[in-house]
């Protein structure tokens, strides 16, 4: 039986105020969660703040990113040692803005996975098709691609201590949300990939949905077989409509 997870992915908004409140009205609603796990990726320089409201509560919280490099001249990166300071369970990786806007590889995506691993973090690994790839019929090569440049670095094992979150990259931002069974067919062959090389890992793997996640729609995508929850954009910058998408986990 594997425990929902739903998981916040900020991005690059909010401010001490907003957050403050948004944190002050996810706690007041927890008690009307009761099965899923709940956790929050913040911007890194509000991980203090977050790690002060949050510490204590049901909620745990984590990366955006993290470099693969352990310490040095590396401007403006934020390493796995960094995240554990400040209390965070999980890192995002390979998002697909981060793959999109500064040019992540599936290798430096790996890299990341497997540095946040070896920290004691828990991985959340972002795989997901574009628009175009979809159309041309090259989904699951996509997403197989993805998660294999980790499964050659690090092996099939490494997903026994992590998340995937398939997200389709046509359905971030837009407003588009794939549909159930879409998403519950991309979710059954990444798990498929998983089991033919190890049926345990398989099994107890979470494989979130990412890609305009709502109340109005959780409970759907959720009950299918294997959709073990959601990475959520822009729904969790609101206290209710996290806690709508909580509560249908
Ligand atoms: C979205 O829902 O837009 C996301 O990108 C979640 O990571």
């Amino acid at each position: 039986m594997r425990r929902p997870l739903v998981a916040g992915n900020w991005k690059m908004n909010g401010s001490l105020e907003s957050i403050k409140s948004l944190l002050d009205g996810v706690k007041a609603g927890m008690s009307d969660v009761k099965q899923a796990e709940v956790a929050v990726c913040a911007p890194a320089i509000y991980l203090p703040a977050v790690q002060q409201q949050l510490q204590g509560s049901d909620i745990a919280w984590g990366g955006q990113d993290v470099s693969a490099e352990a310490s040095g001249a590396y401007t403006g990166e934020i390493s796995t040692s960094m995240l554990k300071e400040f209390g965070c369970k999980y890192a995002i990786v390979g998002h697909s803005e981060r793959r999109a806007y500064h040019a992540e590889s599936d290798d430096t995506v790996a890299r990341k996975y497997a540095a946040a691993r070896a920290a004691g973090l828990i991985p959340i690994l972002c795989v997901g098709e574009t628009l175009e790839e979809r159309e041309k019929g090259i989904t699951e090569s996509v997403v197989a691609r993805q998660m294999d440049a980790l499964i050659n670095l690090e092996g099939v094992a490494a997903l026994a201590d992590g998340v995937i979150a398939y997200e389709p990259v046509w359905a971030i931002g837009t407003g588009m949300t794939a549909s159930p069974e879409q998403a519950q067919e991309v979710h059954a062959f990444i798990r498929g990939r998983v089991a033919a090389l190890d049926a345990g890992v398989a099994e107890g793997l979470r494989i979130l949905y990412g890609g305009s996640m709502k109340p109005g729609n959780a409970q759907e995508l959720i009950a299918k077989p294997d959709i073990d929850g959601g990475l959520i954009g822009g729904a969790a910058l609101d206290a209710g409509d996290f806690l709508g998408i909580c509560t249908a986990a």
